[in-house]
């Protein structure tokens, strides 16, 4: 089943429109992936440099996106300032997840949260979330709340289209694997010690340095991904509503769940645009058990 048959059926109009856009432009994405390298010598909001990459798939994604005419505000974590339209819904997206990977080849992504309220809130107000995955495949992966489904992207003659891949993806609740972000030394006591019992229990170590690659074996496998809360940073390094809530609210629909360490992911209200959690998202049981060891007080 191609992709725009499947929004048209399932999907609000709008919904549909905002995501056709991110598929049609992951495919320009994809294509610019061998051309758009090297570094500007700019930073984004967060202070993190910006690759020319960086700056293409923002430019790429905020034209299309606007051009639906379905959007009222684009925030971007590469932009200090939303852009405005005149739609309905409230996108917040990070264009270019990984962006360290260029380099070494290894996987890249684009994360987009939906939301039907102004930015920032919480996750609560999300209606739909997508990620793109630009592996040995590109893949979209969305949900509207019921259910998570995955399209690829394949080849009809001289054309590339988004055909489905999978349907109701459901998150395994056996931990197989696992990985988290940032040094180990830094990691707050309670997190240090839950993934030496994981270890001990035999999942193993996935991590790529992509939130979304590293999500893709979760998902697949059962386990959890983390990027803690660190010793000097309680609040951690990934953005809450351009990464975080997106993918817990991708999470949630896939069986698993998400936590700050302390609470629902989805519940965490955003003060600001920039803002950082603490992510602890995966199967439900393991997830559960982490938010019990992180917020119990011990130290
Ligand atoms: P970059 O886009 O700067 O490479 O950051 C990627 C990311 O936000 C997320 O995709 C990873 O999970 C996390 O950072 C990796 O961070 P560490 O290199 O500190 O583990």
């Amino acid at each position: 089943m191609r992709l725009e048959e499947f929004l048209e059926e399932r999907t609000t109009a709008d919904v549909s429109k905002v995501l056709s856009a991110v598929a049609k432009s992951s495919v320009r994405v994809w294509e610019a992936l061998p051309i758009e390298r090297g570094v500007t010598g700019g930073t984004n909001p967060s202070g993190d440099r910006q690759a020319a990459l960086d700056l293409f798939t923002n430019g790429e994604f905020s034209n299309s996106l606007i051009a639906t005419g379905a959007v009222a505000e684009l925030a971007s974590e590469e932009e200090a300032q939303p852009l405005t339209g005149r739609g309905a819904l409230h996108v917040a997206m990070d264009p270019l997840d990984g962006s360290s990977n260029i380099e070494t080849n290894n996987p890249l992504g684009s994360i987009f949260g939906i939301y039907d309220s102004a930015l920032p809130c919480s996750g609560e107000r999300i209606v739909a979330s997508a990620f793109v995955t630009y592996g040995p495949m590109v893949t979209l992966t969305f949900s509207t709340g019921n259910g998570v489904n995955r399209f690829g992207l394949v080849r009809k003659g001289s054309n590339f289209v988004f055909e489905l891949a999978a349907q109701d993806l459901k998150m395994p609740d056996k931990p197989e694997v696992y990985g988290f972000g940032g040094l180990r030394r830094e990691w707050i006591p309670p997190v240090e010690r839950f993934v030496t019992k994981l270890e001990q229990l035999g999942s193993k170590v996935r991590y790529c340095g992509t939130f979304v690659g590293d999500y893709n074996q979760v998902l697949k496998h059962g386990g959890i991904f983390g990027y803690p809360a660190l010793k000097g940073k309680p609040r951690g390094k990934l953005r809450l509503l351009y990464e975080a809530a997106p993918m817990a609210f991708i999470t949630k629909a896939a069986g698993g769940y998400s936590t700050d360490g302390f609470v629902d992911l989805l519940r965490v209200e955003a003060e600001e645009l920039s803002a950082t959690t603490p992510v602890y998202t995966g199967s439900y049981s393991i997830t559960k058990e982490l938010e019990r060891t992180v917020s119990s007080g011990s130290p």
